[in-house]
Parts: C-alpha cells; structure tokens; sequence
C-alpha cells in the first residue's frame, strides 16, 4: 500500500519524467530541423556556383503529382511556413484535369545567416527551374515519340523529376510502372540523368509493401534514385482551426530536398561534362569541377 507521503514525490518523478521526454522530443526535432537547413544551404550552395539556374523537367502521367511536387518543392526549397502557396496549378482530385501547357517555375533558395543577406543585396539570387510539362499520354498510348517531345520542349532539360503515384488502382499503377523502362531508355538516349518521385507516399500500407515496389522501380528503371513521398496538397490545407495554414511536415521537407539537391547535382555533371567536351573534343582532362554522386 503507498503511503500518503510517498504521493507528492511519486509526482514529481513523474514530471521530472515528463519533462525529460518532452527534452528530448524537442531536441530530436530541432537537430531534424537543423538537418533540412543544412540540406537547403547545401542546394543553394551549389546553385549559386552554378551561376544559370538548373532547369530539371518534371514529367509523368495525368494526375500523378507533378505540379504538387513543383509547389512541395517551392515551399521547402524557400523555406516558407504558414498558408501554402501554389506556383504550379493543380487538378482537383475528381477531374484529374491536365496541366496544358508547359510553364517554367523558378524556385527560389533561401540562405541563412548574414552571407545570403549580402548575396542578395548584390543581386545575386539563387533559383531552380522547375519545369511543369503538360501529361505523358496514358501508358497504354504513350510512344517512344512522345517521351522524346517532353524531353525536346524549351528550356531544355538538365535533368528530368519522373513523378508516378503510387496510391491508386493497381492495375493503372502496373501499367504505369511497365512503361517506366521505356522512358528511362529515352531519357537516358538523351544523355540526361533522372530521378524517380513516387507520390501520395501516405497510400502506401506497409514497410514491405513501399520496399517491394521501389524494388520493381529501381529493377526497371535501372536506378537507385527512387523517393517516396507525400507532397503538400490543397487538401492539406483544411485546417478547421485555422483555415488555409499549411504546417510543415520535416519528413516532407526533407525528402523534396534530398530530390532537389540530387537533381541539381546532375545538373552540374552535365554542365562539367559539356565543358570538357567544348574544351578538348571529348578528348579526356580533367574539368577540375568537383561533382558529387549522392547517395540516393
Ligand atoms: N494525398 C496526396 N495527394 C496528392 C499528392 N500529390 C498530388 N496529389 C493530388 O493529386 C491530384 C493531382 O495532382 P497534380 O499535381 O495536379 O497532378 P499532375 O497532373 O501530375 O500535375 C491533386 O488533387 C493533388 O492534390 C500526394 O503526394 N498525396
Ligand atoms: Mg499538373
């Protein structure tokens, strides 16, 4: 039986308790935190080298995402909290209705800390061009011609997003999913390096599942860059409490910018490989340009 004098010191184990969880849930967010900051300086650091924008043509079939992930992007890549802005237009669900025509968004990058003052003070912004291109026919009419006229449209491409959705009916999933060989040849035929964006990441019902079908992408695309996720919608922004507020979700963030700084690292070997071949004929040296592979 616990005694009465035993209370008062039971509760304040139990805050101390408390306290330390709450410690230690704040710090696990702020070093998450940090860690996306880290990853949009990291993006932005190597833009700004750059100098030209990245153009990376975000291409896929109707409805799959494609323009939500341009906005996931621009709202993480400028680090923006509060209501969520859309860049790109989005179909509502029911219509599924098709982006028309192709429009070049340019995504800024925020900096931290007093250097991106300065930078921009002098003007010098760093931005990502992220291409809305109108849908791929449906896989089962899309050609070898049609991936080539995505890929030929201006600006030209860098390095291509190919955004698929992984909710939905599974026969409309396999049928997109066979075709992914074919665009990955195109593509590659082009000389350009791609990503695989796999959206509505929330439909998807277990850890095996999610592995089972990164492995059937990765098999026929022949990639290892394949990333799950959930992008900001207008759906998400039906908060009762606060309409229109869109809160940031670290894991969200996190992903569309691992997907952003691979891209525009592509984007930087292919700019240091033209730069060898205008240079000495494709005849070997070295650019001197340091480009890193990620690790997808
Ligand atoms: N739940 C969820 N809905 C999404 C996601 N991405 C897109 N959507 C929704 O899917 C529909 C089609 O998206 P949209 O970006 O217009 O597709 P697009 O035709 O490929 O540009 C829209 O209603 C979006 O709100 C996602 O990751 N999760
Ligand atoms: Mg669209």
């Amino acid at each position: 039986m616990l005694s009465p004098s035993a209370v008062p010191l039971l509760l304040s184990y139990a805050a101390a308790a408390v306290t330390g969880v709450a410690a230690f849930l704040a710090l696990r967010r702020f070093n998450r935190e940090e860690t996306v900051a880290s990853l949009r300086q990291d993006v932005r650091d190597t833009v700004l080298l750059l100098r030209e924008p990245p153009t990376v043509l975000v291409t896929g079939f109707r409805a799959h995402g494609k323009s939500s992930f341009i906005n996931t992007a621009c709202r993480a890549l400028a680090a923006e909290a509060g209501p969520m802005l859309l860049r790109a237009e989005t179909s509502p669900p029911v219509t599924h209705s098709a982006t028309i025509d192709r429009c070049v968004v340019r995504a800024a990058v925020a900096g931290g800390g007093s250097e991106a003052k300065e930078e921009e003070e002098e003007g010098t912004c760093a931005e990502v061009a992220l291409v809305d291109a109108p849908a791929l026919p449906e896989p089962g009419q899309l050609t070898r011609v049609d991936v080539e006229e995505a890929l030929s449209g201006v600006p030209p491409p860098e390095c291509v997003a190919l955004v698929l959705r992984c909710g939905g009916p599974a026969k409309d999933r396999h049928a997109a999913v066979k075709k992914l060989a074919d665009v990955a040849t195109a593509i590659r035929q082009r000389g350009l390096q791609f990503v695989v964006v796999l959206t509505h990441k929330k439909r998807i019902k277990s850890m095996r599942q999610a592995e089972e079908l990164r492995r059937e992408i990765a098999f026929r695309a022949r990639t290892d860059c394949v990333y799950f996720i959930e992008n900001y919608t207008v759906g998400n922004m039906l908060n009762l409490r606060r309409p229109w507020a869109t809160k940031n979700n670290l894991e969200t963030h996190y992903t569309v910018l691992m997907i952003v700084r691979q891209c525009v690292e592509f984007a930087k070997l292919r700019r240091s490989h033209s730069v060898i071949r205008a240079t000495d004929g494709g005849g070997g040296g070295g650019s001197g340009s340091s480009t890193r592979l990620l690790h997808c």
